[in-house]
């Protein structure tokens, strides 16, 4: 029997498409025949189709759509609209929201008008997206573990550019849409509010960031390495722990004296993930708003030495004239 060897080996099984379970009724019907694409069999599942859309789906999509129409068009008005300077510029170019004097007030379009429509619509179509993963996983009288892992992710995204900003009483607060510039305010940020180092729901989110890539590479790692014996149907093995969950188990306990089961592994995953944009939300909201400066916090509760009084006393950057309050 040759050797089955599968760091690099995709498999692909392929039975008789398998259109799903019956759906509920009042539901639309999934379109399109199913179609096998052996390059998305190397990534992923090689069946394509059919797929569901629904109303939820297709609001969704166009709202999406006209949440980067809106966003496209402004970057390319930016640049004279030269589709050449477009492509070449992409990374840099951005649509701001409004600048901080005007509030939460509805501004003109091009002064950040144009960015609270584009966000309407994006955020839209993300709860949209959200409603169709809820729905999508009742009907298939599933757990609803996916939509609310992503709602955790939202929670972080509206945290950023909705609610943070309306409790800070202006749009000013929140992040352009652009690549360089998001991570260009994203360190302003940072420096403003006095180091998010020293934001203790940072280190919360980092830690369980790190963590989702540890545990996914360990779990990863240890289902290809005893899928030989089986342990690739992780079900079954939950239910009935066979040859491969015991060499896993085995395995993790030589190595660090302690494993998850087949079962809670999941779950430590699922609790990672959740809990990195879950704490980093949290973060976000109390700074500014609770917390003016990360590091004179830090200080104050003898997380952070003070600088030895040699140096001269170090200033709240929100008090020094010229910067936008
Ligand atoms: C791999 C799944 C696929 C998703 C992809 C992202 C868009 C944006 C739109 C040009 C892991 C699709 C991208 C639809 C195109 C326009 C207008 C997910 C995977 C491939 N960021 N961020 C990126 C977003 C924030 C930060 C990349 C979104 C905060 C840093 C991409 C949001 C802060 C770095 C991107 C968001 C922040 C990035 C790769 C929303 C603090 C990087 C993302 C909606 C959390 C990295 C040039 C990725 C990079 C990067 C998208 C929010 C910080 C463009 C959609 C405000 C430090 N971010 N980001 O792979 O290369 O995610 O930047 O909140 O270094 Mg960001
Ligand atoms: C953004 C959730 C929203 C996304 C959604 C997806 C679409 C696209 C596309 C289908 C990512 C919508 C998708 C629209 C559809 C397709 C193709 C999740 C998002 C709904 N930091 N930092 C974090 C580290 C520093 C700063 C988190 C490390 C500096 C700010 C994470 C370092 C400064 C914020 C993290 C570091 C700074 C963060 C993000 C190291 C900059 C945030 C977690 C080693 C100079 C965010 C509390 C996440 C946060 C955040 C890591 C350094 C600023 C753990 C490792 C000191 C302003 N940082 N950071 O999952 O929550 O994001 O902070 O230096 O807002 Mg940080």
């Amino acid at each position: 029997m040759a050797e089955y060897q599968n760091i690099f080996t995709r498999i692909q099984v392929r039975g008789p498409a398998y259109a799903g379970v019956v759906l509920p009724a009042g539901d639309s019907e999934r379109s399109g025949a199913p179609r096998y694409v052996h390059w998305m069999g190397r990534f992923g599942d090689a069946q394509l189709g059919p797929i569901y859309l629904g109303w939820f789906g297709v609001l969704s999509l166009i709202s999406g759509f006209i949440a980067i129409e809106i966003i496209g068009l402004n970057m390319l008005a930016s640049v004279n609209w030269d589709p050449v300077q477009f492509i070449r510029q992409l990374p840099w170019l951005a649509l701001e929201p409004p600048a901080p004097a005007n509030g939460l007030k509805i501004p003109p379009l091009n002064e950040g008008g144009w960015w609270l429509m584009a966000g309407m619509f994006l955020t839209t179509s993300i709860l949209l997206w959200w409603v169709r993963m809820y729905r999508r996983a009742r009907a298939l009288g599933m757990g609803t573990h996916v939509p609310w892992a992503f709602a955790s992710a939202i929670w972080l995204y509206l945290v950023l550019g909705f609610i943070r900003p309306l409790l800070m009483g202006s749009w000013g607060e929140a992040v352009p849409f652009g690549i360089f510039p998001h991570l260009d305010w994203t360190a302003a940020f940072s420096i403003r509010y006095g180091n998010l180092f020293y934001n203790p729901f940072h280190m919360l989110s980092i830690a369980f960031l790190y963590g989702s890539t540890l545990l996914f590479a360990m779990h990863g790692a240890t289902i290809l390495a005893v899928s030989r014996f089986g342990g690739d149907r992780e079900v079954e093995q939950m239910v009935d722990r066979g040859t491969a969950a015991e060499r896993a188990a085995l395995f993790w306990r030589w190595t660090m004296g302690f494993n998850a089961t087949f079962e809670s592994i999941h779950r430590w995953a699922w609790w990672f993930a959740v809990l990195t944009t879950l704490t980093g939300g949290i973060g976000i909201l109390l700074t500014g708003t609770v917390v003016d400066n990360w590091y004179l916090w830090a200080v104050k509760h003898g997380v952070a030495p003070a600088y030895p009084a040699v140096f001269p006393p170090v200033p709240d950057p929100s008090a020094i004239s010229g910067v936008s309050q």
